[in-house]
């Protein structure tokens, strides 16, 4: 923990001038403004009467909650003028978002899922943006739909924004994780959380296993071993909300698992703007990411909102869950 007052700003431009020069800083403010937006209209959603359902469906097949529509169209709002990005893929949007043809276009695609876990917002649960930032295939083009579907190996950059009992906006680019906390007095994200890393000895686990009977045997292995074979067991933690479950992991260590099932045959959570970013973040915090096969920074996405099996956290953990899918794998 930092004693000193550091605004997210003087921290990209004094301790990370190399991600600090040019665009990629004011992108990062641009994302910070349009996350105190969200969080001023998420602490008085109830008040607004904006909760409910939205008429509409997104591409998911889901209905859209108004606050996810609200957070949707401040981040591209926020972004679509500035002349920095190309392009953008949001988890609310059909298709991929250009730049309109009126606005200077820039070197970057942003990815994001506006509000993630966004089931949680009527039960006053923590919920969540994640991005990620990659840079244009071509600079002469305006971008195209190949300069967003992209792995994870090639994120410049990648954050989450956490809204539970205070705002988070916790970032990397390349160069450890970082978190910083919402004053919302004055309005500013201090540094509070330097170089995050998960400790080396895990406590929780977060997995639905309410859902364990359509789990593939292997997983099912791995989960048995996770509620039992631990010199000390960890314990069970799951909110249901990717940012909220990954952060507490982060800061206390474990894994958070979105095994496929049933419902969701090859897993839940998107790979271009979920999986991939918390991906990359829990790498450079000294963790791992996997579909259960390999790292998920490898995929390479088909289509920008295909889903995919996820396990994320305590590297160790991680490939424990790899271990029993490809044991049984193999012995099929
Ligand atoms: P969403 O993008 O529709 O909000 O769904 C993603 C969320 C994750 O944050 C969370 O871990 C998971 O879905 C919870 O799903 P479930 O309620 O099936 O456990
Ligand atoms: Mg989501």
């Amino acid at each position: 923990m930092s004693s000193t007052l550091i605004t997210i700003e003087r921290f990209l431009l004094e301790q990370q001038p190399h991600s600090a020069e040019g665009d990629l800083t004011t992108l990062f403010y641009d994302i910070a403004l349009a996350a105190k937006m969200i969080a001023k209209q998420t602490r008085r959603s109830a008040l607004l009467d904006i909760l409910g359902y939205e008429k509409t469906t997104n591409i998911q097949g889901e209905r859209q909650r108004k606050l996810d529509v609200y957070a949707d169209e401040m981040i591209y709002r926020m972004n679509d003028h500035t002349g920095r990005l190309c392009a953008m893929v949001s988890e609310e949007r059909d298709d991929w978002i250009p730049i309109p043809a009126n606005y200077k276009k820039g070197k970057y695609v942003l990815v994001f899922d506006p509000l993630d876990g966004s089931s949680n917002i009527d039960t006053n649960v923590t919920i969540g943006t994640i991005f990620g930032i990659f840079r244009a295939l071509d600079l002469n083009n305006r971008g195209r739909l190949e300069d967003c579907l992209r792995s994870g190996k090639e994120l410049v950059a990648a954050g989450y924004i956490i809204y539970g009992t205070s705002t988070m906006f916790v970032y990397s680019a390349g160069q450890g994780v970082h978190g910083f906390t919402l004053d919302p007095e004055i309005g500013e994200f201090l540094l509070t959380h330097e170089n995050m890393r998960f400790p080396e000895k895990p406590t929780y686990y977060s997995m639905n296993y309410g859902a364990y009977s359509y789990w593939d045997p292997g997983v099912q292995a791995f989960g048995d071993w996770l509620q039992t074979a631990q010199e000390t067991p960890l314990s069970a933690r799951y909110i249901g909300s990717l940012v909220g479950d990954f952060h507490r992991n982060l800061l206390y260590g474990g894994i958070y698992g979105y095994p496929a099932e049933k419902k969701y045959s090859n897993g839940k959570i998107r790979l271009l703007y979920e999986a991939g970013p918390m991906a990359f973040l829990a790498e450079q915090a000294g963790g791992y990411g996997s579909d259960g096969y390999g790292s998920l920074l490898e995929i390479k996405p088909k289509t920008i909102h295909q889903r995919t099996q996820v396990f994320l956290g305590n590297r160790e953990i991680v490939q424990k869950a790899e271990e029993f899918i490809r044991k049984t794998n193999l012995s099929k």
